[in-house]
């Protein structure tokens, strides 16, 4: 054998050797496609819609769910025009009332005149987000201050088979679970003791590939804020050891930005609503978020490794309204335009650092790592080359699965994005430049 070859493979295997294997937390091929969704879409629905609650009682009759119209179509194909991969329905909220006629609960659509007691919300949505390639996703509110078991051991048992109801077929597949971490008291004045495991273990038995979101996973956490923002540091695990979903959950530092050494995979999601409520009211339709705050809530969530779920809440009629619908596509016309065109040319690495040929104008970087194999970015620089050499525009720190960096107006030859800290050998699978001419800081 060729001494140069032997050379040059001890070479590559001392190389593969001494190089740090990654040995944090992985994502699972749901939590991947989940985040691979990047925007999904609430809907707050129920006798709230009617009353202007926020949180309703429990004690509400039926009757006053009633939308004149209910149009689920209208809500999926809006969505979908939006760019919105998923919808996520609150089944039951705290008030206890459940869009679908479930077997353990007397507060229902069934007990309710609309449509003679026949109604389904969640039939007809899970239909028409199939017949769209829409996924269903449900939101049902652990809390309820409607049912009398509320508050006794019985309690979770009746939750689980109102889980049952909901995942165990008739709606078709699950693509999320979101359960909320409010425990107030329920119509006897009584707290319940949740039984997560069991829940959890409902959930998975029924939808194993349901992303569970809660403040503490297991699938995904709550971003520690309604406003729309994760942390500009933000790692995709976290740290659950001793926290429970809710009042027991992480800090809003740890679930904000995750734990750098966190040892389970639990994404950030950005839940917030595009308007001030997360239920509808006419008195907030001159409310509705501007394009320009859903640019900047676009940016500081998926654009900082977040799946952003923007809450739409549906009218009395049953229909999203035109205010919102109309503000969603003028959002879409947005995102469209700042990221039609990518002006990075070719891209050269060299050991952590990647240098990048620019063919226009830019503003915008975004950067991709390969998360099937651990987030492992830590910290990062970003020059450019001008006459008097490579100029540092900004130093920052995790990418996870997008990273959108806001860069001053830039105009260059050459772009450096040197991986200063790493967990281990930095994976980046997709770097692209652009020009944002919409959104103004
Ligand atoms: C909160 C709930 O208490 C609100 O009513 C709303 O559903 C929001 C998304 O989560 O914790």
């Amino acid at each position: 054998m060729n001494k140069a070859f032997v050379l040059a493979a001890t070479l590559l295997v001392t190389a593969a050797c001494t190089e740090k294997p990654f040995e944090g937390a992985l994502p699972s091929p749901h939590q991947l496609a989940w985040q691979d969704m990047e925007m999904t879409m609430f809907c707050h629905f129920g006798p709230n819609t009617f009353t202007g609650l926020e949180w309703g009682e429990g004690t509400e009759a039926e009757d006053l769910f009633n939308p004149t119209d209910l149009d689920c179509r209208q809500w999926v194909r809006t969505a979908k025009a939006a760019g919105f991969k998923g919808i996520i329905i609150t089944a039951k909220h705290h008030d206890g009332f459940c869009l679908w006629p479930s077997p353990v609960s007397k507060h229902t659509v069934r007990e309710s005149s609309w449509r003679n007691g026949e109604g389904d919300v969640l039939k007809e949505l899970s239909e028409a987000c199939a017949e769209e390639g829409i996924k269903f996703g449900v939101y049902i509110s652990p809390w309820d201050r409607n049912d009398p078991h509320y508050g006794t051991p019985e309690y979770n048992d009746v939750f689980v088979q109102t889980l049952e109801s909901v995942l165990g077929g008739a709606y078709g597949p699950v693509f999320e679970q979101w359960f909320d971490g409010a425990n107030g008291e329920g119509p006897n004045g009584k707290k319940q003791v949740y039984d997560w495991p069991l829940f959890n273990g409902t959930v998975l038995k029924l939808q194993p590939q349901a992303v569970i979101f809660s403040d503490v996973g297991p699938g995904c956490r709550w971003v520690g804020n309604e406003e729309g923002h994760a942390g500009r540091t933000n790692w995709g695990t976290l740290n659950i050891e001793g926290f429970t979903p809710g009042q027991g959950g992480p800090s809003r530092e740890s679930l904000n930005e995750g734990d750098r050494d966190g040892a389970f995979w639990i994404p950030a999601e950005t839940d917030v609503s595009i308007r001030p409520g997360w239920f509808w009211r006419a008195s907030e339709n001159d409310q509705v978020k501007s394009v320009q705050h859903l640019l900047k809530i676009y940016y500081e969530s998926v654009g900082r490794n977040s799946l952003l779920l923007l809450n739409v809440p549906p009218d009395t009629r049953g229909h999203l309204h035109e205010v919102d619908s109309t503000r969603l596509m003028e959002f879409r016309a947005a995102l469209d335009q700042i990221f039609a065109n990518n002006v990075a040319g070719h891209v050269k690495r060299s050991g952590n650092t990647w240098t990048v040929k620019a063919q226009g104008p830019f503003n915008r970087l975004v950067l991709k790592e390969d998360i099937a194999k651990g987030q492992r970015i830590a910290a990062f620089t970003v020059e450019a080359h001008t006459a008097e050499g490579w100029k540092t525009l900004t130093e920052e720190t995790t990418v996870g699965h997008k990273r959108i960096v806001l860069l001053p107006q830039t105009e260059t030859e050459e772009l450096r994005i040197t991986v200063t800290e790493s967990l281990a050998k930095p994976l980046i699978s997709e770097i692209g430049l652009y020009q944002d001419s919409i959104y103004h800081e």
